[in-house]
């Protein structure tokens, strides 16, 4: 695994309990982290549990006793070290967005596409796809039960940034983020939407916007959590991003990502209207989906709210019994389960690099979008 921030955790969480609630192929044993800090890697290796730490990726991904490589950085490194691990034989897991620019994920998914023809896979690390309320969510459109897809509004809200004297970290820079709510979470709302609905997102409309252009630079520590300085720098990345979009069957979509609203810690919320049914999911409640079934008789009609903790819901069987909820870092070791399956039986995971080129092209639509006031850009697919 390369990184160990927020993301390494997680992913470190995955690693170490998928194995040991599903009936996994392959056995992942975590071999080494790596990080540009050779203390902060020691400790993070240590706390997480793998087995060595290192500073140089390079090295790393050159071992022959290395299959896999996880990249947990921040998007600026993540074309750099995909490529170079997919070329040098190794499946790749890449956090999300899956590049910074269309440029880079082109080569990306050009990378993994020669790689495939190897047998060498890679996938986006979409975990939200991996919610058992929203895999249940897809189940229910796959099978028609919400007849015709009209309307969806795909929407994620935090509020960690209202603070205008919180410290400037990598995720307000544009060179090491690519861009601000737009693509740390924005892209998790578009992916959700496509996964959802299984259509891709052909056209936007947007418009990003920061609210605070300057902030304390960050000293001690890092994330909202470090210490501030009383030097300030430059944002350069969107605090909001609005935009509409039409989906393949030419169904409208709306969508927002903000880390500016007031109250919302993490809302990722989608709601999808068909011709026969409805569903409703929100993270904040993430064991729970709200389904209208729209054929029933009228005396019967009203949203259900399906808690998705039953063994035969998607995920649940090895976990605990009815009723007994799971959290946000369960999705972690779902995706695990599903690459590591996916590794062994030869198979294309989902999200592909190509899915998470396409989302990146609906990113940087929405910014051209912006950019040039209101026209409508097609997204390239
Ligand atoms: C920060 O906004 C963040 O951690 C995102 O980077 C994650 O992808 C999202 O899952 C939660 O919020």
């Amino acid at each position: 695994m390369i990184g160990h921030g927020f993301m390494g955790a997680a992913h470190s969480q995955g690693w170490r309990v998928a194995p040991r609630f599903f009936d996994l192929p392959l056995e992942p044993e975590m071999a080494v982290l790596v990080g540009r800090n050779a203390a902060g890697a020691e400790a993070s290796a240590r706390k997480w549990g793998w087995d060595e730490s290192a500073t140089d990726w390079r090295e790393v991904i050159a071992r022959d006793d290395i299959d896999v490589v996880d990249v947990v950085t921040p998007g600026d490194t993540h074309a750099e070290i995909a490529i170079a691990a997919l070329e040098a034989g190794k499946h790749v897991l890449c956090e999300k967005p899956l590049a910074n620019t269309v440029e880079e994920a082109e080569r990306m998914a050009a990378a993994a596409a020669a790689a495939a023809e190897r047998g060498i896979r890679s996938m986006v690390g979409f975990t939200y796809r991996r919610v058992p309320a929203t895999t249940f969510a897809r189940d229910l459109v796959a099978e028609g039960r919400l007849g015709e897809i009209r309307q969806v509004r795909a929407e994620y809200l935090q509020d960690w940034l209202m603070d205008a004297e919180a410290p400037l970290t990598w995720r307000m820079q544009k060179d090491r983020a690519g861009s601000g709510a737009l693509g740390d979470i924005g892209a998790h709302a578009v992916d959700l939407t496509e996964y959802i609905t299984g259509q891709r997102v052909t056209t936007v409309s947007g418009i990003i916007e920061t609210l605070v252009e300057e902030r304390p630079l960050l000293g001690e520590g890092s994330g909202l959590s470090g210490t501030a300085t009383s030097e300030r720098g430059k944002v350069t990345v969107d605090d909001i991003a609005l935009f509409t979009g039409r989906l393949e069957s030419g169904a409208l979509a709306s969508f927002e990502a903000t880390r500016f609203r007031t109250g919302r810690k993490n809302a990722l919320r989608i709601e999808i209207s068909g011709s026969k049914g409805a569903l409703a999911f929100d993270l904040e409640r993430l064991n729970e989906l709200e389904f209208y079934d729209a054929t029933l008789p009228a005396t019967g009609l009203g949203f259900q709210r399906i808690l998705v903790t039953e063994s035969d819901h998607p995920y649940m069987g090895p976990w605990w019994p009815t009723g007994h909820m799971l959290g946000y870092e369960h999705g972690f070791s779902h995706q695990v389960y599903d690459f590591v399956t996916a590794i062994d039986e030869g198979t294309q995971p989902r999200p592909s690099f190509e899915d998470g080129l396409h989302v990146q092209r609906v990113l940087e639509a929405v910014e051209r979008s912006s950019a040039s006031g209101s026209a409508w850009i097609a997204t390239g697919d």
